[in-house]
């Protein structure tokens, strides 16, 4: 069935222009001012809106055994919400079981993603180091269509690795032509934190916060860059949530590394004095790491999406029940990790970012879809409007209101940590290729429609460090004594 978008003003990354858009099955065809309408075709009204990529959150957690439990939203419901809110594709991340295999963990979440009501793709997570590692990483690369490899730098005794991992693993990446991603926080230092809090009674949510603080992140952030470095491995850094990760990455692009850095939605609007509330549910429903920041982190964060330092809003969606919550009423180590966000992602950007005179249209659409779909390598068959794309499309309302409310969200939990924020600006149309999938929120999309979206290796370019590594790596000089002549 073919449509034509008109009215609208088309907001890509790079410019914003008065254009019709004309979609044929699932693929945009044309993109430009005033369109014939072909024969039966529909016309859709964009007057007074705007026409915008449909987002990508590169960082969720569906259905995710973590902690003890297992993450609330499922494919169905986490790409419900998100198709909701305006976001068509989310990079989820696939991590292997004790004793799963890559190849196994992979298939696993291609079984569970069949449920997928907006297009999906995955990264890796890489948990120890082995033959088997170092082999299933080439087929997941060049068989299985992922280009992207996560390090917990946290989480001891469950999901970090050393350094020894990092190194090994990067080096692999590097040749491989994918990207290394760390969640960057010195997971050593944490769990000594947490056992003098616990060892002193202080079992509350707050010193979940108080046992993460900013230099455990600002730490690992700079070891991850410093390796990636000397293995010639692009970086990706996820939830960038302080001043010190977001100084690394920024100091390490400006010497030429290829570091990105993604910060969360979360971070960017909420603090840290909601784990100051009374009411333990309240306090205890924040719990993420890296935990929320004091406020004067954000000006940082929001700084290096003004500045390019930090190039994609995530939002780690990985929801728990208020019920799976209280698994930590004792002890804060016990509460498990994540909130959502998935849906208000997009509508909180626009309301705290463009709304205030942050951000350009042109810069949201940048670090909501464009900026993820090129540096994971789908673009651009996502992350942008214009001929050959995905009919991945979002029109959006400016004058639209909306209080957010736990009450009337997809999401299947029973709060939101955005509960009673203000919204102006709203996804009116959704389109996941080609197909209307939600409307004024109501979610129309149908389990199942979700498809996955293979990323190829990073072409050779991408791999300048490796290149530049050869050119100058060190030789050996001719001599009687300490060296191998050749
Ligand atoms: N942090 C969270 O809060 N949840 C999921 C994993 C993570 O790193
Ligand atoms: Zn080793
Ligand atoms: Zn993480
Ligand atoms: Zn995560």
């Amino acid at each position: 069935m073919a449509f034509v978008i008109k009215g609208g003003t088309v907001v890509n990354a790079d410019i914003s222009e008065r254009a019709d858009v004309l979609v044929d099955g699932e693929t945009i065809v044309a993109v430009g001012a005033d369109l014939e309408v072909p024969a039966g075709a529909e016309v859709i009204d964009a007057a007074g809106a705007y026409v915008m990529p449909g987002g990508i959150d590169p960082h969720t957690h569906m259905e995710f055994q973590f902690m003890g439990t297992v993450s609330a939203d499922d494919f169905e419901w986490g790409t419900k919400a998100a198709l909701s809110g305006g976001t068509t594709m989310i990079v989820d991340f696939c991590i292997p079981g004790p004793g799963q295999s890559m190849v196994e963990a992979y298939k696993d979440w291609r079984a569970k993603s069949e449920k997928a009501a907006a297009d999906y793709s995955y990264h890796l997570a890489v948990t120890h180091w082995d033959e088997g590692v170092f082999d299933d990483m080439a087929a997941i690369v060049n068989e299985h269509g992922v280009n992207t490899f996560k390090h917990f730098m946290a989480y001891k005794g469950a999901l970090m690795v050393e350094d020894d991992v990092l190194f090994h693993s990067f080096k692999r990446c590097a040749d491989l032509g994918a990207m290394a991603m760390v969640h960057a926080e010195n997971g050593e230092v944490v769990a000594q934190l947490q056992e003098d809090y616990m060892g002193r009674g202080m079992s509350g949510p707050e010193f979940h916060a108080y046992s993460r603080p900013p230099e455990v992140e600002g730490e690992a952030a700079n070891r991850a860059i410093m390796i990636a470095d000397m293995a010639g491995c692009q970086l990706y850094i996820v939830h960038v949530s302080c001043k010190e990760a977001h100084e690394a990455i920024s100091r390490a692009r400006a010497a030429g590394k290829r570091v990105y850095g993604e910060p969360l939605i979360q971070h960017l609007t909420l603090d840290e004095t909601d784990y100051h509330n009374v009411d333990w549910d309240y306090a205890a429903r924040r719990v993420m790491s890296p935990p929320f920041r004091p406020k004067k982190h954000q000006e940082s964060l929001w700084t290096g999406l003004q500045a390019g330092s930090l190039q994609v809003v995530a939002t780690d969606h990985c929801s728990f029940t208020s019920e799976q919550k209280r698994m930590g009423l004792d002890d804060f180590r016990k509460i498990p990790n994540g909130t959502g966000g998935l849906e208000d992602r997009m509508p909180v950007l626009w309301s705290k970012g463009v709304n205030t005179g942050i951000l350009t249209p042109n810069e949201f659409v940048a670090v909501t879809s464009t900026n993820s779909a090129r540096i994971l390598n789908c673009y651009p068959r996502k992350g942008v409007i214009r001929k050959g794309a995905d009919a991945d499309i979002v029109i959006w309302d400016p004058e639209a209101t909306k209080t957010i409310s736990a009450s009337s969200q997809v999401s299947r939990i029973d709060y939101n940590v955005f509960e009673g924020v203000e919204l102006k600006g709203l996804p009116a149309k959704v389109f996941s290729r080609g197909r209307l999938a939600a409307e004024n929120g109501r979610v129309l999309a149908e389990r199942g429609w979700g498809t996955f979206v293979a990323r190829k290796p990073f072409p050779a370019p991408a791999r300048a460090l490796a290149t530049f590594k050869a050119l100058t790596a060190p030789r050996p000089i001719a001599r009687e004594h300490g060296t191998v002549v050749p």
